[in-house]
C-alpha cells in the first residue's frame, strides 16, 4: 500500500515555515512492465501532506520543472487571492513561485492541485495532486487516531484510463465533454485495490475523491458503519454513522472505523459504487452503476499504544458562517448541456478577462446556485469561509454541517450557503467553478473580487 508521505516542512530562522515543491515528470509502472508517463510534486505521481498548523507563517516554493505553464491552488485553505494559485498565478516552465501566507484554517484535510485554465484536468489525471492536512493548536483536545499510516490513513482515490500501450489516455471523447472524463480503474494512493497492514482498533481514513467527474460512494465490505467525523473544511461537532459516503470530486471527507472486533488476519474491503454526475457509468467500460473494491484493510497488526477505545461523543469543531436577515442574497444558475457539452453559470461561460461579480469584504451574503441541468456539478468557491443553509429550503443533514468548500448541487436542485469574504479586500480574481475538471476546463466557472 503506498503512503503519501508526509512533510512537516522546514522552521527557517525568521520562524517561517517552509516547504518545497518540485513540479516534475516522471514514470510510474501502474501495469507489469509498462513505464506510464506520469506528473509529480517531488516524485513521479500525486505528492506529499504537507502538515501545515494554524497561526503559523509558512511558505510553500514551488519549481516548475515542467515544460508548460502550471498553477498550485491550495483547495480550500483561507488565503489571500494573490496565492490562492488560481488560474491567474501562472507558473512559467523553469520558473518558480512562491506561496507565503498565515495558515488560518481549522483542523481539517485539504489538499493541492492544478487550475491551469484549460489543462486542469489533464494535468490532474497525470498524476499531479497532493495533500494539506491542517492542524489547530485550539482543536488539539480532540481524541482523534493521529500516527500517520498507522492509525491515520490518508487515501486519494483517482480514476484512470489507459492506451493500449500502457500510457494515460486523455484523448477526451464526447461523452468524456459532457459528462466530464472518466477512467477504467480505480486508483487509491496511485496503486489498484491496494492493501494495507491495518491494526485491531478505531482508526481514521481521510478520504479525497481526486477524481476529475467520478463521485464515489463509499462503504466497508463487512456491512459495518463509517463514523464520520468531519467533511471537506473541518471537524463535525459530533461523528455521524454512516453506512456510505457519497464524495464529489474535489470533495473531502474522514471517518473514524473500528476494526477492534475484526479477526486478526481479516481483510475489510473499502468499496466504491461509482457515477459521473449525470448517469451511471460502470468502470471496466460498462454502463450502470458498479461497485469495485477501492483497497483492503489487512486487520494483521496489534492494536497500537495510545489507541483510542472509542470515538469521541463531541469534537471541537470550527463555528459555521451564519447569515443575518438582510443579508445580500445572489443568484447563480447553473446551465447549458443539454444539446452541448457547454455548461454555463449565470449563462455566461469563463472569461480570465472578465470580472463577474465584486464582493464587499469581511463580509456575510447569500449565494444561491440553482442547477437548471441534467446533472449534478459539484460547486467549489474559493477564499471565503462558507457554511450550508438549505437544499431546497430545507436543512441539510448533520454531515453536511460546519465549514464547506465545496458542495454538490443535484440536477434541479436549490443550495443555498452563507459566504463570507476575506478579511482584506483584493483586487485579484477568485474562483467559483464546477469541480468537475473537463467542466471547469471547458468554462464552467466565474470570478469575483472582493473590494
Ligand atoms: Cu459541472
Amino acid at each position: 500500500m503506498p503512503l503519501i508521505p508526509l512533510d512537516g516542512g522546514v522552521v527557517d530562522a525568521a520562524g517561517i515555515r517552509t516547504f518545497a515543491l518540485s513540479v516534475q515528470t516522471g514514470t510510474t509502472p501502474f501495469r507489469n512492465g509498462v513505464n506510464t508517463n506520469t506528473l509529480g510534486y517531488n516524485g513521479s505521481l500525486l505528492g506529499p501532506a504537507l502538515k501545515l498548523r494554524r497561526g503559523e507563517k509558512t511558505s510553500i516554493r514551488v519549481q516548475n520543472q515542467l515544460d508548460e505553464e502550471t498553477t498550485v491552488h491550495w483547495h480550500g485553505l483561507l488565503i489571500p487571492a494573490e496565492v490562492d494559485g488560481g488560474p491567474h498565478q501562472v507558473i512559467a516552465p523553469g520558473a518558480q513561485w512562491k506561496a507565503n501566507f498565515t495558515v488560518n484554517n481549522p483542523a481539517s484535510t485539504c489538499w493541492f492541485h492544478p487550475h491551469t485554465h484549460g489543462s486542469t484536468g489533464r494535468q490532474v489525471v497525470m498524476g499531479l495532486a497532493g495533500l494539506l492536512i491542517v492542524e489547530d493548536p485550539a482543536q488539539a483536545g480532540s481524541e482523534l487516531p493521529g500516527t500517520w499510516g498507522v492509525d491515520d490513513l490518508a487515501l486519494v482515490l483517482q480514476d484512470k484510463r489507459f492506451t493500449p500501450l500502457g500510457q494515460i489516455d486523455y484523448a477526451l471523447t464526447a461523452g468524456d465533454r459532457l459528462n466530464g472524463y472518466t477512467g477504467d480503474v480505480l486508483l487509491v494512493n496511485g496503486a489498484t485495490a491496494p492493501v494495507w497492514q491495518a491494526p485491531r482498533q478505531w482508526v481514521r481514513l481521510r478520504l479525497l475523491n481526486g477524481c476529475n467527474a467520478r463521485f464515489l460512494t463509499l462503504r466497508l465490505g463487512n456491512g459495518a458503519p463509517m463514523l464520520q467525523m468531519a467533511n471537506e473544511s473541518g471537524l463535525l461537532a459530533a461523528a455521524v454513522t454512516r453506512q456510505s459516503i457519497t464524495l464529489a470530486p474535489g470533495e473531502r471527507a474522514e471517518a473514524l472505523v473500528d476494526f477492534s472486533n475484526v479477526a486478526s488476519g481479516q481483510d475489510v474491503s473499502l468499496l466504491a459504487a461509482t457515477a459521473t454526475g449525470g448517469m451511471s457509468m460502470g468502470m471496466g467500460g460498462g454502463t450502470g452503476a458498479s461497485e469495485v473494491t477501492a483497497m483492503k484493510c489487512r486487520v494483521s497488526l496489534p492494536r497500537q499504544p495510545g489507541a483510542i477505545t472509542q470515538p469521541p461523543s463531541a469534537m471541537a469543531s470550527a463555528p459555521a458562517v451564519a447569515a443575518s436577515v438582510g443579508a445580500t442574497v445572489r443568484t447563480f444558475n447553473l446551465g447549458g448541456g443539454m444539446m452541448s457539452s457547454q455548461f454555463t453559470i449565470n449563462g455566461r461561460v469563463f472569461d480570465m478577462g472578465r470580472v463577474d461579480l465584486a464582493v464587499p469584504a469581511k463580509t456575510i451574503e447569500i449565494w444561491k446556485f440553482t442547477n437548471a441541468t441534467g446533472m449534478a456539478h459539484p460547486i467549489h468557491v474559493h477564499g471565503v469561509r462558507m457554511s450550508l443553509l438549505a437544499r431546497d429550503g430545507a436543512p441539510p443533514p448533520a454531515y453536511e454541517h460546519g465549514l464547506r468548500d465545496t458542495f454538490i448541487v443535484q440536477s434541479m436542485e436549490t443550495v443555498t450557503v452563507a459566504v463570507e469574504t476575506a478579511e482584506v479586500a483584493s483586487p485579484t480574481p477568485l474562483m467559483f467553478h464546477c469541480h468537475i475538471l473537463e467542466h471547469e476546463d471547458a468554462g464552467m466557472m466565474g470570478q469575483f473580487i472582493t473590494v
